[in-house]
């Protein structure tokens, strides 16, 4: 089903209300649209910071900014909004007094959505940590596979901390948890962007020592693009989750993020390395950690718009024929 996207050229992208991208309101998806393939949410959230905040007035900045987000995919030659039925769901309800707290109610209310069973989930933060919530949300309207998901994750940090000030659900954890809980398969999750320095040596050993494949900076920068299209046939076709922190694209690219990390991707990268994710059969994805109060120009803003254009537009090729053989 197609997406009912106004006309720029009667509605142009300076004027009318802001949504995700211009995808309509879901409450104003036309019948002949549905079911939904995507429903997209904010998560104005940010009290699992470990350092700077703001990334609760993330989503609103994504929305101001994909104002500029077209349709047609270039580089996989798909008009996204002709092949996804899409729309912005609105922003869930948060608790920024209450880690854990928020988790589940954003869990709850993205389950709640009045949406089909097949419609997927792409939460728009906020902090890393609300995608515990959009991954539990996933999980289970994938129907709860045993194994657990496959995982794509684009970040500086592997997010695999087991507490910090004592508390289990901060923006350093969410993978942890998902592990433990059986939400994600460890040995079919990849962490690409992954650099230093680190609080201690470690901090990679829950990652090591479970099977998650770590693709640090310095080996994306050597073999990335054919190393991560080689993990995605690996997956052969089984539901899979993408996490991207924009802090996994350098800060002078992306400035506005809580945890910047100089020597990361350039935009280019980023994206490349998301083209290399073709054939991906997703089934639920994140993009995190903006931070429009520390951006210049709404160059992250503008940025993140982008890569959740590049994810929708993975979706949109899915796993089928144009996609890696599998098996
Ligand atoms: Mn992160």
């Amino acid at each position: 089903m197609p997406t009912s996207m106004p006309n720029p050229r009667i509605s142009p992208r300076f004027a009318g209300l802001t949504t995700f991208c211009r995808y309509p309101r879901l409450h104003d998806v036309p019948a002949e649209h549905l079911p939904l393939d995507w429903a997209l949410y904010g998560v104005p959230f940010d009290a699992g910071v470990t350092y700077r905040p703001g990334a609760r007035f993330g989503p609103r900045a994504i929305r101001e900014a994909s104002q500029y987000v077209k349709r047609y995919h270039l580089a996989h030659d798909v008009d996204v909004c002709e092949a996804l039925s899409l729309c912005d769901a609105g922003d869930a309800p948060t608790n920024p007094y209450d880690v854990a707290g928020n988790v589940s109610t954003v869990c709850n209310w993205a389950l709640a959505l009045p949406i089909a069973p097949s419609t997927k989930l792409f939460a728009i933060g906020g902090d890393h940590s609300i995608a515990y919530a959009n991954i539990k949300a996933s999980w289970l309207r994938a129907g709860s596979p045993a194994g657990g998901l496959g995982m794509l994750h684009f970040d500086s940090h592997l997010d695999t901390v087991d507490s910090v000030w004592d508390c289990q659900w901060g923006h350093a954890s969410p993978f942890r948890r998902a592990v433990e809980d059986k939400l994600i398969d460890p040995r079919a999750s990849i962490s690409v962007g992954i650099k230093g320095p680190l609080n201690r040596k470690d901090d990679l050993d829950f990652a090591r020592d479970h099977g998650m494949t770590i693709l640090t900076h310095e080996r994306f920068e050597r073999d990335g693009l054919a190393t991560i299209a080689q993990f995605v046939r690996g997956l052969q076709g089984r539901p899979t989750y993408l996490t991207f922190d924009i802090d996994c694209i350098d800060p002078a690219f992306a400035p506005g993020t809580g945890t910047p990390c100089p020597g990361g991707m350039t935009s280019a990268q980023a994206f490349a390395a998301l083209r290399a994710c073709k054939g991906v059969q997703l089934c639920g994805a994140d993009v995190v950690e903006v931070l429009p109060d520390r951006d210049v120009a709404g160059i992250t803003a503008l940025l993140a718009g982008h890569v959740v254009f590049e994810v929708l537009a993975l979706a949109a090729i899915g796993p089928g024929p144009r996609g890696p053989k599998q098996g």
